[in-house]
């Protein structure tokens, strides 16, 4: 079937974020036909739309690039509302909060509130970067330095042994924090989750760190729309309110076999 007589998914409310226009990384063409094959009432923009930092840099500017900004204000015209909260790479627009242009709405947050009443707060996620310093070198450190660590940690005991002292665990302790990326990943969940109970919210939807998910923490559900550069996912909202991660990249592979159809109905 081609593009045009295949009906749109329609859904609630969509998430989408980090597709950062403007760099080679940037899955446009993808983003594109995504937003050919869904519609929806709202359309949140979470952030890092446009990479102002790269285009700094050089100007990078692809057709493919141009359509998915005419698409999504088309959209906008088309009566969809579009809400654009900028997040780091795109803080440019950041200044034009509570602005409106072409219909589409600057904010610099958002309390979204779902079709079964559950109140979310919609925000980039760069606004928690200044406490995740702290626990940035830990993303980074590799096993050289907890092999070093460990190191230390004989010599350590071995100093306190002879001084008569206790056994103490350098290398217990390195091991519960020197840890990779997938602690980065769940220590920046813990915080945002964490910022949503105390706004006295029900969730909190956000994109920045490239990694889609929806985990609860307690009361508090953490959605991440994931990003348009690796993942290439969307959160969407669906009329009854349940809320599901759409991985584009394979709804596309599977529009190629003969179940795509079906496929395509069970993400409706
Ligand atoms: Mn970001």
């Amino acid at each position: 079937m081609a593009r045009g007589e295949r009906s749109r998914l329609h859904f609630r409310t969509i998430w989408i974020s980090d597709i950062h226009l403007g760099t080679k990384g940037c899955n446009a063409g993808m983003l594109v036909d995504f937003l050919d094959s869904v519609d929806s009432d709202t359309l949140y923009l979470v952030g890092d739309i446009v990479d102002g930092w790269q285009l700094k840099k050089r100007v990078y500017w692809p057709t493919a690039h141009n359509d998915v900004v005419w698409r999504i204000m088309k959209r906008a015209r088309r009566g969809t509302r579009v809400i654009y909260i900028p997040g780091n790479h795109d803080e440019i627009f950041r200044q034009f909060t509570g602005m409106s242009f072409g219909g589409v709405e600057i904010r610099r947050k958002m309390i979204h509130t779902t079709v079964d009443g559950r109140k979310l707060l919609v925000l980039h996620g760069d606004e928690f970067d200044a406490i995740m310093l702290a626990h940035r070198w830990l993303a980074v450190v590799g096993d050289a330095a907890y092999t070093a660590l460990m190191a230390i940690n004989r010599r350590v005991n071995q100093a306190r042994r002879l001084l008569g002292m206790p056994y103490w665990s350098l290398s217990k302790m390195a091991k519960h924090k020197v840890k990779n990326a997938v602690a980065f990943i769940s220590r920046f969940e813990e915080i945002v989750a964490h910022e949503a109970e105390r706004r006295h919210v029900d969730g909190v939807v956000c994109g920045h760190i490239h990694t889609a998910e929806i985990r609860q923490f307690g009361d508090i559900t953490y959605y991440n729309d994931g990003d348009w550069v690796e993942g290439c996912t969307a959160l969407v909202e669906h009329h009854d309110g349940r809320m599901e991660i759409l991985h584009w990249a394979d709804i596309m592979a599977a529009r190629e076999t003969p179940e795509t159809d079906q496929l395509l109905e069970l993400a409706a």
